[in-house]
C-alpha cells in the first residue's frame, strides 16, 4: 500500500481546491527520484521547524526537506460501490493509498452546489462510509466464496484460521462498521492485510470551512469532531479558499503576514501535511553538515541499518555503527561540539531503534 494520502469526499466539497493549495509549491524533483508522478498526484515538502533550526546552527550549502505524497481523488457518490458515477475508478484509486483524508464540507455558500442540496456533515460522512463499507464487503465476499471452496478440498490451517475473520468482517461491514473497528488485533489484521480493505486505512477528517469561521469552531465542525473522536481519528480544519490564496502568495513573508492578519499561527495545509505524514507511520531523522542538511523519512520502529538504507542501500548492507544525538540536544547546547562535550553523542549499533528527530552519522564499509 502506498505511502501517500488520498483526498476523498463527496463531489464539490473542495478536494481539488485543497489539493492544489497543497501542491502549489511542489517539492524539488531532486527529493523524490525514481517515481513517476501523475497529474492527480502531488509531492509536497513536509514543513518541519526542526530542520530550520538545524540549518541555523549547522549552516549547509543545500537544504532538503522530507516529502510526502497526496492524491486528489474524484468525488465519490452514493452508489459508487455499485459502479455509479466513476464508481470503480475512485475505489481503485482509494485502495492504493495508505491514509485517507476525508474532506467534509463545513461551509455555507449558496453558489456552490451540494450534491444532496443540504450542508450536513454527519450525513455526508455516512454516505461515504456506506460506499466504502459496501466496496469492502464485496471484496471480502469474493475472497470468502473462493477460500471456503478451497478449504473443503485442502484443509489448510491458514485458510481455516482466516475464514472466521472474513465472516466477522462481512457481518460488521454490512452494518456500516469499518474493517478497522471490526478487527483490532494486530495479528488478525496481518491475516487479512492482503485484502487491502479501504475501511482498514486510517482516516483524517478535513473540515473545509468558510473564511468567516477561521479561528472559531462552527457547528458543522463540532459535528465532525464528535464523529472523529468516537473513531479515534484526527481532525484538521482548513479554509480551502483562503489556503489557495495563501499558497498563491510569492514570499514566505507575505504568507506570514496574511496568516497573522487572519489570526492563524500556521496554514492549515502545514498541519494537514504533518498529520498525514505521521498517520502514515513516517518519522524523520536528519543528517547535517556543511554540504547538506537533510530530513530523511523512515518507517516508525525502524532500526539503524534500515534507516541508513533510506540514504543508500550500501549504507544498510555495510552498516557498522551510527553516531547519534537527538536534535533537541543540538537546540539545547547550540553546537555539535557542545553536544559531544555534554556526552549526548552516542554510538549505536544495528539494533538501535531510530527515534524521530535523531541526527545521524553512519559508518559503513562496502
Ligand atoms: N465558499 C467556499 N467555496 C469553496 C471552498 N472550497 C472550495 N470551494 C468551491 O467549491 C467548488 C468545488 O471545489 P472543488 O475543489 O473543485 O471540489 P471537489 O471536491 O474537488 O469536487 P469534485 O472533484 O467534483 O468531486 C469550487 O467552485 C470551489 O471554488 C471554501 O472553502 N469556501
Ligand atoms: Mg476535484
Amino acid at each position: 500500500m502506498g505511502l501517500n494520502c488520498g483526498i476523498v469526499g463527496l463531489p464539490n466539497v473542495g478536494k481539488s481546491t485543497i489539493f492544489s493549495a497543497l501542491t502549489s509549491a511542489p517539492a524539488d524533483a531532486a527529493n523524490y527520484p525514481f517515481c513517476t508522478i501523475e497529474p492527480n498526484v502531488g509531492v509536497v515538502n513536509v514543513p518541519d521547524p526542526r530542520l530550520d533550526k538545524i540549518v541555523s546552527l549547522i549552516p549547509p550549502a543545500r537544504v532538503i526537506p522530507a516529502v510526502t505524497q497526496f492524491v486528489d481523488i474524484a468525488g465519490l457518490v452514493a452508489g459508487a460501490s455499485k459502479g455509479e458515477g466513476l464508481g470503480n475508478k475512485f475505489l481503485a484509486n482509494i485502495r492504493e493509498v495508505g491514509v485517507i483524508a476525508h474532506v467534509v464540507r463545513c461551509f455555507d455558500d449558496p453558489d456552490i452546489i451540494h450534491v444532496n442540496n443540504r450542508i450536513d456533515p454527519a450525513g455526508d460522512i455516512e454516505t461515504i462510509d456506506i460506499e466504502l463499507c459496501l466496496a469492502d464487503f464485496d471484496t471480502v465476499d469474493k475472497r470468502y466464496q473462493k477460500d471456503s471452496k478451497l478449504a473443503k478440498v485442502n484443509h489448510s490451517k491458514d485458510l481455516l484460521a482466516v475464514l472466521p475473520l472474513y465472516e466477522r468482517l462481512m457481518k460488521g461491514l454490512e452494518q456500516g462498521q469499518s474493517a478497522r473497528s471490526i478487527i483490532t488485533d494486530p495479528e488478525e489484521r496481518a491475516l487479512v492485510y492482503d485484502l487491502h480493505l479501504i475501511t482498514m486505512k486510517p482516516v483524517i477528517y478535513v473540515c473545509n470551512i468558510d473564511e468567516g469561521s477561521i479561528g472559531t469552531e462552527n457547528d458543522y465542525v463540532k459535528v465532525v469532531k464528535q464523529i472523529a473522536e468516537s473513531r479515534g481519528s484526527s481532525v484538521i480544519t482548513i479554509c480551502g479558499k483562503t489556503e489557495a490564496e495563501i499558497a498563491a502568495m510569492d514570499t514566505p513573508e507575505e504568507r506570514a503576514e496574511f496568516l497573522a492578519a487572519v489570526g492563524l499561527e500556521e496554514s492549515g495545509m502545514n498541519a494537514l501535511i504533518r498529520e498525514a505524514y505521521s498517520t502514515l507511520g513516517l518519522r524523520t531523522f536528519f543528517t547535517a553538515g556543511p554540504d547538506e542538511d537533510r530530513a530523511w523519512t523512515f518507517k516508525a520502529g525502524s532500526k539503524a541499518p534500515q534507516a541508513a538504507g533510506v540514504i543508500h542501500t550500501d549504507f544498510e548492507k555495510g552498516f557498522i555503527k551510527a553516531e547519534v544525538y537527538n536534535c533537541e540536544d543540538l537546540f539545547k547546547y547550540g553546537s555539535e561540539a557542545k553536544v559531544k562535550e555534554a556526552g549526548k553523542l552516542r554510538i549505536e549499533g544495528k539494533d538501535y531503534v531510530v527515534q524521530d528527530g535523531d541526527v545521524m552519522f553512519f559508518k559503513f564499509n562496502v
